[in-house]
């Protein structure tokens, strides 16, 4: 029978806001006149809320009746920020609702900015999952994120004197009205315990039986993701941990209060903190126990889910699709390996060639301390049956290999799941490639590198295995929403058409040469840049002059990214403009924002770098108008909206081979900014898109670095040969910048003579060069704008609705 659906609504503006104070009355509690800025934005939500849920069930009907396979994206991080902009115009309602609220005598924008940023992830590759969310959306991909539901998610950055100080982020203060508590979902997730063989006539001879010595129940929340115009929308599934009992009454009633809460206390802390480490593996047990936690719960969800439709469990590589977005799920291979031998009884191979088909990975970092393993021991005591499970997997594996007579020993170390250096440790990497029929790397310079490097020997095996899936980003958010002003111009010059198809933004190329459009253009640029300069006085009481040259590094600090390289080369031009005031400056505001994770100590310290240079630059008024450097604190989704729309110039300028991909890069590009850049990540695919006329590239490349280095690179001698760069160090190592600590900076510099890693000195008099190249250019206005505008015309491909075709096509094998 076909049950009762509510009628598809209208939107007009009059409904809205009738809807908007229904919402403030029945479910918050409040009329009009009571309100607070809280309680309309929660009211807006639950208003938008209602008109995605709508859509929501219907895609809910679709995937079933489709009966086709769904994807699962498995990943310990979403940065998702603010949903209520999102959502809106996702919906298509973002104009109603503004004028449903003008109406209300309420301000869109200051309800807005109380929406706390969903800051559940670190960097680059949460805030991928979540472009990825909202294009499986648009894409009409069937999908289900997996996660986990941190309370406190990325630390809030403060700056006291100049040093970072991190403080707890608080995003579900007020609560979260987008979110469904789903209790009827909830799993059991075991740990530690003991391992028997399997008992009955019936049990396989692989079958066994876990006993875990603790458990924890995961209890999922849904956050539905509209996909543009609402065509579909999906789900966001993430995990919190609750103790199985709450408190324990008998030791309560004896007068052990505290001890009665400590299972409930065990149990939240599982999902209480993000590791706010980023490219490095957190050490802690407690993190082992996340992905385990996340990646069981999800798995058994996608089990259960499975059977209830399809019952036999041996047809689920044709049902699900599961990418692991990097190896914090990678346990989950050996989490479905259990589930299919002890659970179902299915043999061995069966159960292994079941996983392979259903499983892939993306590698998001060649970093060695990055490639996460686990001791041994830890893992054994952790998941007693899941060691098992990897060492029959690596038997077979090595075996396989031994038989295929390509490998000496040491190539069949390297391709052991288990790393022999040492301590004795789980690879996590080599586990997951094991487990996975496909495995990506997220631009073609990094999938190139990852088969020399990292799985150079496991690419020899499965040769076939490893492919490229260069990343993108959603132009809904990164174009659209954070930059109304663009966005209109765009379409008056070239119709809807981008919005549907971003790479429909080509047409715009006929308009880099027309003065009237490139004036209009420029205008949006400087109307943005007052706004941030506006946000910037009133954050942190910094002065900067829109009509200077915003110059601006946002992302995490790490000395791979060479934040420092930038710092050095702004001392240098400190130094040129007071030594040479009389010539013809071109006026930068340089803007520098990011976290550093917080036992990072290099990072801090450049972090104080930057402000102590900030400090003497800005007050000297020998260079007053010429330079400023402001670092903004506390970075995070939000403050990339203001000021990706902001920048002039984007600064993408890692060490070549060291940055995956970068996303950043794309979103200044497509917001009209010029990149100066490494051949590094996707910087080289975006130099093969927007042209090498319109882009800045300096430096070594991945192969120049890579021999550098083998050829025995001395930078003591590069830095000689260099004035302006020897002058620049010398200056911050004598503490010029910090006279209350004269050696702050020492041990920092000496790196640098030192060593070198990151070959900052190796590519300063290139990156100089082209930063005074950029400043030439700048001067010339007209041809300034005719290439910021062929970048926006020209980065449609780096839209994340086409990264997620390539997987649905490629590895997830939906129908295109
Ligand atoms: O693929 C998303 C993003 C890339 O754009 C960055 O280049 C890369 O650094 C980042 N990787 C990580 C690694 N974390 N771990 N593991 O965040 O991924």
């Amino acid at each position: 029978t076909k049950l009762p659906r509510p009628a598809p609504r209208q939107v007009d503006p009059e409904l809205l806001a009738r809807e908007i104070v229904e919402r403030l009355t029945y479910r918050i509690g409040k009329d009009a006149a009571a309100a607070k800025p809280h309680d309309w934005l929660h009211a807006v939500i639950l208003a938008i809320r209602d008109r995605v849920i709508d859509a929501w069930i219907d895609s809910t009907h679709k995937t079933y009746e489709a009966q086709g396979r769904r994807v699962y994206y498995l990943s310990l991080e979403f940065l998702i920020g603010r949903l209520m902009r999102d959502a809106a115009s996702n919906m298509e309602m973002l104009d109603d609702l503004q004028a449903a609220l003008a109406s209300l005598g309420v301000d869109i924008d200051i309800i807005a900015a109380l929406e706390p940023d969903a800051a559940l992830g670190n960097g680059g590759l949460g805030r991928l999952a979540a472009c990825f969310m909202e294009s499986m959306a648009t894409v009409d991909v069937p999908a289900y994120g997996y996660g986990i539901r941190y309370v406190n998610g990325m630390f809030r950055q403060e700056i006291s004197d100049g040093w970072q100080v991190e403080l707890p982020e608080n995003w579900l203060a007020h609560g979260n009205p987008w979110e469904f508590e789903r209790r009827e979902a909830s799993y059991e997730v075991g740990f530690g315990g003991r391992v028997d063989p399997a008992e009955g006539e019936e049990a396989g001879p692989h079958q066994m039986h876990w006993k875990p010595g603790e458990r924890v129940i995961a209890t999922p929340y849904d956050t539905p993701i509209a996909g543009w115009r609402g065509k579909r929308v999906n789900t966001l599934r993430l995990w919190e941990a609750q103790p199985i009992d709450p408190i324990l009454l008998d030791k309560f009633n004896a007068g052990d209060h505290l001890g009665a809460l400590s299972e409930s206390n065990r149990a939240e802390a599982l999902t209480r903190v993000l590791y706010p480490a980023d490219s490095s593996p957190a050490g802690q047990e407690l993190r082992l126990r996340q992905e385990y936690f996340f990646s069981s719960a999800s798995l058994q969800d996608i089990v259960r889910r499975h059977i209830q439709y399809f019952e036999d469990i041996r047809t689920l590589p044709d049902k699900a699709a599961i990418q692991l977005n990097d190896t914090h799920p990678a346990v989950a291979v050996a989490e479905l390996m259990r589930i299919l031998l002890d659970d179902h009884g299915l043999d061995f191979d069966e159960a292994w060639d079941i996983t392979r088909r259903t499983f892939s990975y993306t590698n998001h970092t060649l970093l060695p301390e990055a490639l996460e393993s686990w001791p041994v021991p830890l893992f054994e005591r952790l998941l007693p049956r899941h060691m098992q499970i990897v060492y029959a997997v690596n038997s077979r594996l090595l075996a396989e290999a031994r038989r295929s007579g390509q490998f000496d020993d040491g190539a069949i170390g390297a391709i052991s799941l288990i790393d022999e250096h040492g301590g004795r440790r789980v690879r996590m990497g080599n586990l997951a490639f094991a487990g996975s029929h496909s495995v990506n790397g997220v631009s073609a310079l990094h999938t190139d590198l990852m088969k020399e490097t990292v799985f150079a020997d496991l690419h020899r095996l499965y040769p076939a295995r490893i492919n490229n899936k260069t990343n993108g980003v959603t132009f809904r958010r990164w174009l659209m929403q954070c930059n109304p002003g663009l966005t209109a111009l765009i379409r008056d010059a070239i119709g809807e058409g981008f919005m549907d198809d971003p790479e429909a933004l080509c047409d715009l190329d006929r308009f880099a040469d027309d003065a009237a459009f490139q004036e209009r253009f420029l205008a949006v640029k400087r109307a943005n840049k007052a706004a941030l300069a506006d946000l910037l006085r009133k954050r942190v009481n910094a002065r900067i002059d829109p009509a200077a040259l915003f110059d601006i590094q946002i992302k995490r600090i790490h000395e791979y990214k060479r934040q420092l390289l930038n710092i050095i080369e702004a001392v240098s031009l400190y130094d040129q403009i007071r030594s040479h005031p009389e010539k013809d400056w071109t006026p930068r505001v340089k803007l520098f924002g990011g976290k550093a994770a917080p036992s990072y100590h290099n990072a801090k310290l450049i972090i104080k770098l930057a402000n102590d240079v900030a400090r003497a630059v800005n007050h000297d008024p020998a260079v007053q108008g010429l330079l400023k450097l402001q670092f903004v604190p506390n970075y995070n989704v939000s403050m990339a909206e203001m000021m990706i729309p902001a920048a002039d110039l984007s600064e993408q300028i890692s060490t070549a081979g060291m940055e995956a991909s970068g996303t950043g890069n794309m979103k200044f590009a497509v917001n009209g900014a010029l990149t100066i850049g490494t051949l590094d990540g996707a910087n080289v695919e975006m130099r093969d898109h927007v042209g090498e006329e319109n882009i800045i590239i300096f430096g070594l490349t991945a192969q120049e670095v890579n021999d550098r280095r083998a050829s025995g690179y001395n930078p003591r001698e590069v830095i000689g040969q260099s004035r302006e760069l020897s002058q620049a160090l010398d200056a911050i190592a004598s503490g010029v910048f910090s006279p209350d600590d004269p050696d702050r900076y020492k041990a920092l510099i000496q790196g640098i003579h030192e060593h070198d890693w990151f070959m900052v000195a190796a590519d300063f008099d290139s990156y100089s060069a082209a930063q005074r190249s950029v400043d030439a250019l700048w001067k010339d206005e007209t041809l300034w704008a005719k290439k910021a505008i062929h970048n926006v015309a020209r980065m449609g491909w780096f839209s994340s609705d086409r990264t997620i075709r390539e997987y649905a096509t490629d590895i997830w094998k939906l129908p295109a």
